[in-house]
């Protein structure tokens, strides 16, 4: 498994407030390559798939209302340690606790509109990439 990629996506939140021009700066000028990327609106069922691992949380249904409500901006990343690095630009899920600087602190409103999604781990970062693109967008 490759672990030089992870998936992103810049949440609905993000995109409403006019946000994806400086993200994706922050995100280039961190030595990240686009390899992927799209604007798309996910449905209700590709977001309870998406985040099926969250399915028994008690915030579950209100995550899909929020990632569905708009576009998103969907993207594969590459870099040496892209998932940990990845995960360290963005900073903790909660933008209160998140490091000054990251992309949460800067531009993440609370726990549940925090702007911006990392894959956690190189297998899900495979999956969550297959999700949202096909061989033939991937570059
Ligand atoms: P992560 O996005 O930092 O990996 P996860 O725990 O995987 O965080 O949660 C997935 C997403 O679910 C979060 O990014 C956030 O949008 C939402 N979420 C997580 N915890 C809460 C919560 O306590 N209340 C509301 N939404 C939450
Ligand atoms: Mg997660």
């Amino acid at each position: 498994m490759r672990t030089d990629r992870t998936f992103t996506m810049l949440k609905p939140d993000a995109v409403e407030k006019g946000h994806i021009g400086a993200i994706l700066e922050k995100i280039n000028a961190s030595g990240f390559r686009i390899v992927a990327m799209k604007l798309t609106q996910m449905t209700t069922q590709d977001a309870k798939e998406f985040y099926a691992v969250h399915s028994e949380r008690p915030f579950y249904g209100e995550l899909v209302e929020y990632m569905t409500r708009g576009p998103i901006v969907a993207a594969i990343l590459e870099k040496e340690n892209a998932v940990e690095d990845f995960r360290t630009l963005i900073g903790a899920t909660n933008p209160a606790d998140a490091a000054e600087g990251t992309i949460r602190k800067l531009y993440a409103a609370s726990i549940g509109e925090n702007a911006v999604h990392g894959s956690d781990s190189d297998e899900n970062a495979a999956i969550e990439s297959a999700f949202h693109f096909a061989g033939r967008e991937m570059f």
